[in-house]
């Protein structure tokens, strides 16, 4: 352990500990721009510097490692001055429009002008007149509000492993810019949206799509039916005061209620469909030699990439549809048919923690197996929160209301897809049972679960059959896994894997690109503990064991694979 003083106050921490690091544990705050705690420390923005006693040395604390003795300075007079000056630069070259910004009050430049009292601005003003990139139709990239930070760039090349966006030209005229220039969407990038998340300002945001809710949600002739997502109802309390992982599902139902829908059910029902059919997939493949190892299909981002990094393992792809597409499809025949309503006047709305998946109901593989668009809108936790706000809704105070039948009850299987390892696990109780006949004693399968990059492992299903399983987060990550699959089948052979799940965002859904703003891991963790939660707290644990999804299977699908499911339920992805 390393002891050193910072501004007075003493702390322990471990070796490898940053200087700014060991200043936030002792309740120190150093001002930065460019740092990001999923990033390796980038430099850029000089704001974070700091002296040592009796030095005259300046340090920059993200980078500067905490070494025993050291007796670190953080505020004085002086470093005030130099980071302002800082801070008036940038302000030179930034367009101070906060009125009309997406991020007014999120922005952290607009909270660091205020705590250091920005004013006037001393420097001549040379603020960028760029046009705004809205070619993906999800990613909004707004080039003149760049701050040069750098953490898309790095996010999008370390994290994600895309090289969607990189820097161009140097010193003042350095400008983030879709690799090659080119429009957004023709770059490689696969719109999974944590360039967003990790923009201090608001040159990369979602393209804001909720006034069209409300317009669409207000016509008198269109009967709204809302699905949520697993991981918005552990995350959008972060935006009304609640804590993150606390689960607030009953009240966004009433919200989506009180914004206009007619219907509300949940995602989750379509996560136990997605494994009722993804399940018996992957039994069927393995008992019948299909293409192995299967790879999940349900994450957006994770298609855009593998189309077009790896089409060759777009066979390897499991067939079954997202949750959110089967949710769809189910929406707009089963339950319009039920009903007795028209689905052309169906009105298919979800709510998603996710940018990716306004392109995945746009992609021509799945659109309209209904007869009609089987999704018409997404929003993500963000858009949502943000008409929540504009209708005059007191979030925290809302009662709490039940899902809409029969298309709304989850398992605690479901509720977990929004965790990494998650459709794993749910995967794993079901297909138990699928071969044993029987249910797992205990359904928490502590060894798919954790944080690993690449976590692998054999499961042994009652000495019947062994599932060697893989799941990967963060798309940068996956490569060392479809390179060894890759590799396998010039071989002729095949990687020693049944099933991998692979998902874009760093710890799952749950920290997607959608989501709330200032995503770390400890927020991570604390809404990975919400759903694991959730899941514990439903009556049932398994997706074959939900009352709804018998119900579906006797009145409408027969069985999982059947002839309608393989219509509704499945589709084939093109390159
Ligand atoms: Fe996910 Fe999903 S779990 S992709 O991560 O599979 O976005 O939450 O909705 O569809 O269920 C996102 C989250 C979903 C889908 C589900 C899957
Ligand atoms: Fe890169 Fe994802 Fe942003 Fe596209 S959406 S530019 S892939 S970080």
């Amino acid at each position: 352990a390393i002891h050193l003083t910072i501004q007075g106050v003493e702390v322990t921490v471990e070796e490898g500990t940053t200087v700014l690091e060991a200043a936030r544990k002792a309740g120190i705050r150093i001002p930065t721009l460019c740092y990001h705690p999923d990033l390796k420390p980038f430099g850029s923005c000089g704001l974070c510097v700091c002296k040592q006693e009796g030095s005259a040395k300046i340090i920059r604390a993200c980078s500067a490692p905490a070494a025993e003795g050291m007796k670190i300075i953080t505020h004085d007079n002086e470093l005030f001055e130099v980071r302002k000056t800082i801070l008036e630069l940038v302000m030179s070259t930034h367009p101070a429009s906060c009125l009309t910004c997406v991020r007014n009050n999120k922005c952290e430049l607009q909270k660091l002008c205020v705590e250091y009292g920005i004013r006037e601005q001393p420097f001549e003003e040379r603020i960028p007149d760029l046009p705004k990139d809205k070619s993906t139709g999800t990613i909004v990239l707004d080039p003149s509000k760049c701050i040069k930070c750098g953490r898309c760039v790095q996010v999008c090349q370390s994290l994600q492993g895309v090289y969607a966006l990189e820097f161009i030209g140097r010193g003042d005229s350095t400008l983030m810019t879709p690799a090659a220039s080119l429009p957004l969407n023709d770059s490689p990038c696969i719109k999974c949206g944590q360039c967003a998340t990790h923009c201090p300002v608001g040159a990369i945001y979602e393209l804001d799509e909720g006034g069209t809710f409300l317009h669409e949600a207000s016509k008198s002739e269109k009967v709204v039916a809302v699905q949520i997502a697993p991981a918005v109802r552990v995350a959008l309390g972060e935006e009304f005061g609640f804590k993150a992982g606390e689960i607030t599902t009953g009240k966004i139902y009433t919200a989506l209620k009180r914004l206009g829908a007619d219907y509300v059910f949940d995602t989750n029902f379509g996560a136990d469909m997605t494994i009722m059919e993804e399940g018996s997939e992957l039994v069927k493949r393995v008992s019948e030699g299909g293409v192995l190892p299967q790879l999940t299909s349900c994450c957006p981002g994770w298609i855009e990439y593998v189309t077009k990094y790896y089409p060759d393992l777009i066979e390897n792809l499991s067939s079954a549809k997202s949750p959110m597409m089967m949710q769809g499809a189910i929406t707009k025949t089963y339950w319009a048919e039920k009903m007795g309503i028209d689905p052309a006047n169906v009105y298919s709305v979800a709510i998603m923690p996710c940018t990716a998946k306004k392109i995945e109901i746009k992609r021509d593989e799945h659109m309209k197996s209904s007869g009609y668009d089987d999704v018409d809108l997404v929003l993500t936790t963000r858009e949502l929160a943000r008409i929540i706000r504009q209708r005059g809704i007191d979030f925290a105070s809302l009662p709490e209301t039940e899902v809409d039948s029969p298309i709304g009850e989850y398992s605690g299987a479901g509720t977990i897809f929004g965790v990494t390892g998650g459709v794993m696990e749910a995967a794993i109780r079901t297909a138990y049972n699928a071969i044993t006949g029987k249910d797992l004693s205990d359904p928490d399968i502590m060894t798919v679960r954790g944080r690993g990059e690449f976590r692998h492992g054999a499961i042994d299903v009652d000495g019947k059959a062994t599932l060697r399983f893989g799941v990967v987060h963060g798309m940068a990550n996956a490569k060392e896994v479809l390179d060894e699959i890759r590799n396998a089948k010039a071989r002729g052979e095949r990687a020693p894997y049944e099933f991998i799940e692979i998902m874009a965002c760093r710890g799952g859904c749950i920290a997607g690109g959608g989501q709330p703003l200032g995503t770390d891991d400890e927020i991570r963790s604390k809404r990975t503990s919400g759903s694991y939660t959730d899941d514990k707290n439903c009556a049932k644990r398994c997706s074959h064991q939900n009352p709804s999804v018998q119900k579906i299977y006797s009145e409408f699908f027969e069985a999982p694979l059947s002839e309608k499911a393989h219509h509704l339920l499945h589709t084939s992805y093109k390159e």
